[in-house]
């Protein structure tokens, strides 16, 4: 895997707003935006009975360590009005680092690659666009094979949105 790729998700109030809010914002903390997919319209994952997400997949340049990364990302979200409430419940926005080169991490805060990538459609479908014949760090396996092989059935709709 070559490239920093960072997943934004949002499924309350005004979903596209607050992503091109947490893209500006990374912008201003000096984070260069290399490629960014298409939008997708996204089926909740994890817990029903919460509105649908807006999914984009950005990759990014930065000097800055996984972990300082992860503490800008954090500041980004508490700017936006973030509250931590439930796992895998809505959100006004939500930043993953889906990847840091080759690098392969766990600590409390944070893992790398980002573990549910590929279990999640929402996710592997924007990376497929975009790279898809990277490899996944520990898998070994590229986008299109985890796609392929990727067994949830939850629905993920290109959108015409623009950041
Ligand atoms: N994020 C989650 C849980 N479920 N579902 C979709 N469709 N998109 C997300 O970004 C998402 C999710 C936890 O962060
Ligand atoms: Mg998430
Ligand atoms: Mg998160």
């Amino acid at each position: 895997m070559n490239g920093i790729y960072l997943l934004l998700g949002s499924n309350m109030g005004n979903r596209l707003e607050y992503l091109r809010e947490a893209e500006q914002l990374l912008i201003s903390k000096g984070i260069q935006i290399v490629d960014e997919s298409s939008i997708y319209e996204t089926e909740p994952w994890g817990k029903e009975n919460q509105d649908w997400f807006l999914n984009v997949v950005l990759q990014i340049e930065t000097s800055s360590t996984p972990e300082v990364l992860l503490n800008m990302i954090l500041e980004v979200e508490k700017s936006i009005g973030r509250i931590r409430k439930e796992k895998w419940g809505e959100r006004s926005i939500d930043i993953d680092i889906l990847y840091y080169n080759e690098t392969v991490l766990k600590s409390d805060q944070l893992t790398v690659p980002h573990p549910g990538i590929p279990e999640r459609r929402f996710t592997l479908i924007p990376l497929v666009e975009m790279c898809p014949l990277e490899l996944h760090p520990t898998s070994l396996k590229n986008h299109m094979t985890l796609l392929a092989e990727c067994d949830d059935p939850l629905d993920c709709k290109l959108t015409d949105y623009k950041l």
